[in-house]
């Protein structure tokens, strides 16, 4: 503990060389001076590293940063940062600070562990005055008994000669025949300085002066702890404001780079996550970022957004193993006056985090580097007879790579990697630096209903360049379109998203973008539909106005929460009898709801379809605008039509929390098959 604070202190010895290099030029010089094989090249400018082996301490300086490790435990005690001694909060116990954790449990077990994993044995991976790399290790036998997780852990710290910061990744294996095992979320936390950290960005609109932890303990909590009414707070401007983490979540696929920034001095402190290919649920399962504390978090995986079955279940002894990370935490500062220029020297970083990817350095054999991964490539076109007679290309489609599984498994996978691009106007697309495993090809486009997946299993070795040439999804389709309802893109945001009541709005961003991040927009259903059910009538109403984005229940009384049941108006001519008509409904998220529908009679004991209980995403709740999606395509008989006007019910049966509900993604009528197309 002394010898650590000691340490801590001895920084202002680099603080002259820092203060007149400016951050940009380590960052356009690094590639130069770093190989794989730790090789220097002539004439470094910046200082060689530093790797101080202590009793209980491990210090790793590059001149930027002085990282310090507890020792063979592996938690971050302290970020040295220029004239900073600490960015993390020094007075939090040195496991509090920065540290790997994981929520794990035996199935059948009641017991829920957090863990923040620590290592038990140290050890150095390399040493040279151009990288450090160290690992803390776990390892587990059967005589360790029930409450210690049955994986073997290395977690892994490297830091780079002339990069402002330090890499860390971690590897996880659960070898065969071990105990079965539930992981229910697994991270780095951050846990920043109180004193100096008060800004946040996660996005170049998401950014803002945030409240205080401890404005968060004078608050009020709202409909769950994690929601908090500032009513008594440091600074009269967040006063009425809701605090809730989950307001700062975004989607795996925009999740690159997040974190504070300190005023005075302005210092930077970021996560970046150059790939998502070692998260789970593709690109866009949404998770936590940065949030009230200050905390960052590097969020590998969780059940946010998803439901409590988004885990890693491993059972009758099935082997795994799954490298998490690297990801890289930055810091970086100026002498400017705003936040912005901190900002977009962190972005710049990303871009150049992601272009390094995979990154050539971490020497775990279990990481591979670009020379051993493979890569795809092909073109996807779309078939929808009734939409167009052609083939179309699919435009700005989704496509990946995910461990094998059922259609649209990818969006619950958690145990492998997933590899995922976008194409381009034509529909082409390459996938590079994909993991040598065996693989489905899955797509989602946009516009488009469904899921597609490639019915043949891509198998990636080391150098793989395979092409697969033309490729054909023909989404989900029976007949014409007589009407619909939203856009088929998996998330709710193009329907009517209301203002926060009076009292519970918050400055989330700048422009006020992404308005369903607001606290309590469910009871906002009451107040606009006070007696009657939101109507929709084909042909009149407007989905971005009269679509309300969460079928939610209505507040009757303060713990009095009642089912709804919306109707969709419609004139038919022509209805032919005989004919088979289909009803598609897409859903961007399901909490413990059910949908019934009823085709023309409201009064019908027994709906004509239902979808059961379903969903436990709770996107609802936390502020999202998608959790999981489903797709549901009802059958309807002619004789359930009528000439003139028809009335589908969906009616939200499960009431009792405001909480409980679906997003609809997309609701389309399809008449019956026609002969001439
Ligand atoms: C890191 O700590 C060492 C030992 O205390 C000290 O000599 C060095 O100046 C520190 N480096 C930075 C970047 O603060
Ligand atoms: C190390 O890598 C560099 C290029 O990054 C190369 O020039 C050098 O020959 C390598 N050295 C060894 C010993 O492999
Ligand atoms: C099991 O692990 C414990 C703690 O690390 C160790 O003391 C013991 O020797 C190990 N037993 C075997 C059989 O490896
Ligand atoms: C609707 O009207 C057409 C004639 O316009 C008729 O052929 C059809 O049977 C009618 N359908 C129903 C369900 O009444
Ligand atoms: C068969 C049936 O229930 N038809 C009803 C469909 O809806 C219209 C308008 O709501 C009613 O007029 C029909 O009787």
């Amino acid at each position: 503990m002394e010898k650590a604070r000691r340490y801590l202190f001895f920084g202002w010895l680099g603080i002259a060389f820092h203060l007149f290099l400016h951050v940009d030029c380590a960052v356009k010089t690094t590639k130069r001076y770093i190989s794989p094989n730790g090789s220097t090249e002539a004439h470094m400018p910046f200082p060689a590293l530093k790797l101080h082996k202590l009793n209980d301490r491990v210090v790793m300086d590059n001149g930027f940063v002085n990282l310090t490790l507890s020792s063979p435990s592996g938690m971050i005690v302290g970020i040295q940062y220029k004239e900073i001694k600490n960015i993390l909060e020094y007075r939090f116990k040195e496991s509090r600070r920065g540290y790997w954790d994981i929520v794990w449990s035996r199935p059948q077990k009641k017991k829920s562990f957090f863990d923040t994993l620590e290592g038990t044995n140290f050890r150095v991976i390399v040493e040279t005055e151009d990288q450090i790399e160290v690992s803390f290790t776990k390892t587990w036998n059967s005589s360790l008994g029930d409450n210690v997780v049955p994986l073997n852990i290395d977690k892994r710290f490297i830091m780079l000669r002339g990069v402002s910061g330090f890499y860390s990744y971690g590897i996880m294996e659960h070898l065969k025949g071990w105990p079965d095992l539930n992981i229910d979320e697994a991270r780095i936390a951050f846990k920043l300085n109180k004193d100096m950290f008060h800004y946040m960005a996660i996005s170049d609109d998401r950014q803002r002066m945030m409240p205080t932890d401890h404005d968060r303990t004078t608050g009020r909590a709202l409909e769950y702890k994690e929601a908090i009414l500032l009513t008594n707070p440091h600074s009269p401007s967040f006063k009425h404001e809701v605090d809730d983490k989950y307001q700062y979540s975004c989607d795996n696929k925009d999740n690159l780079v997040h974190g504070w920034i300190s005023t005075n001095p302005r210092v930077g402190f970021w996560i970046m996550t150059p790939s998502y290919e070692f998260r789970a649920g593709g690109p866009i399962k949404p998770d936590l970022t940065s949030h009230v504390g200050p905390t960052s978090l590097a969020i590998f995986f969780s059940s946010h957004y998803a439901g409590p079955s988004f885990r890693i279940a491993l059972r009758d002894g099935e082997p795994w193993k799954k490298v998490l990370g690297p990801v890289f935490i930055y810091l970086n500062s100026d002498l400017g006056n705003t936040p912005n220029t901190v900002w977009a020297d962190a972005k710049k970083q990303m871009i150049i985090e992601t272009k390094k990817w995979p990154y050539d350095f971490p020497l775990s054999k279990d990481f591979p580097h670009a020379n051993q991964r493979g890569a795809i490539s092909g073109r996807l076109l779309v078939f929808d007879k009734y939409n167009n007679k052609e083939l179309m290309p699919a435009k700005s489609a989704n496509v990946g790579l995910a461990a094998l599984g059922n259609l649209g498994s990818w969006q619950e996978e958690t145990k492998g990697y997933q590899f995922w691009t976008q194409t381009d106007e034509m529909g082409y697309f390459t996938i590079r630096n994909v993991r040598a495993s065996t693989y489905n090809l899955n797509a989602w486009v946009m516009g488009f209903i469904g899921d597609y997946k490639y019915n043949i299993d891509i198998v990636i070795k080391p150098g793989s360049q395979i092409q697969l040439g033309d490729l054909v999804y023909k989404p989900p389709r029976n007949g014409p379109t007589l009407w619909e309802i939203g856009i088929p893109d998996r998330t709710a945001a193009e329907f009517y998203v209301p203002d926060p009541a009076p009292g519970l709005m918050t400055q989330l961003s700048i422009k006020h973008v992404e308005k369903f991040r607001q606290y309590g927009l469910w009871d906002r259903y009451t107040d606009l539909y006070p007696n009657q059910d939101l109507i929709y009538i084909v042909g009149i109403s407007d989905y971005r106005y009269d679509w309300f984005f969460a079928h939610v229940n209505r507040k009757i009384s303060e713990n009095n929460y009642q089912p709804t049941t919306w109707k969709i108006s419609f004139d038919l001519t022509n209805v032919i009898r005989t004919g088979s008509y289909t009803l598609r409904l897409a859903l961007a998220s399901a909490t413990y709801a059910e949908i019934q529908v009823r085709i023309n009679n409201s009064n019908a004991p027994r709906p004509d379809f239902t979808t059961k209980r379903i969903g436990k995403d709770n996107a609802i709740a936390r502020h999202g605008i998608h959790g999981l999606y489903l797709l549901y395509s009802i059958n309807i008989r002619g004789t359930q039509l009528v000439n003139g006007t028809n009335t589908i019910y969906l009616k939200q049966s499960r009431g009792g929390s405001p909480l409980i509900g679906v997003m609809y993604d997309y609701i389309r009528l399809e008449g019956p098959p026609v002969a001439k197309y």
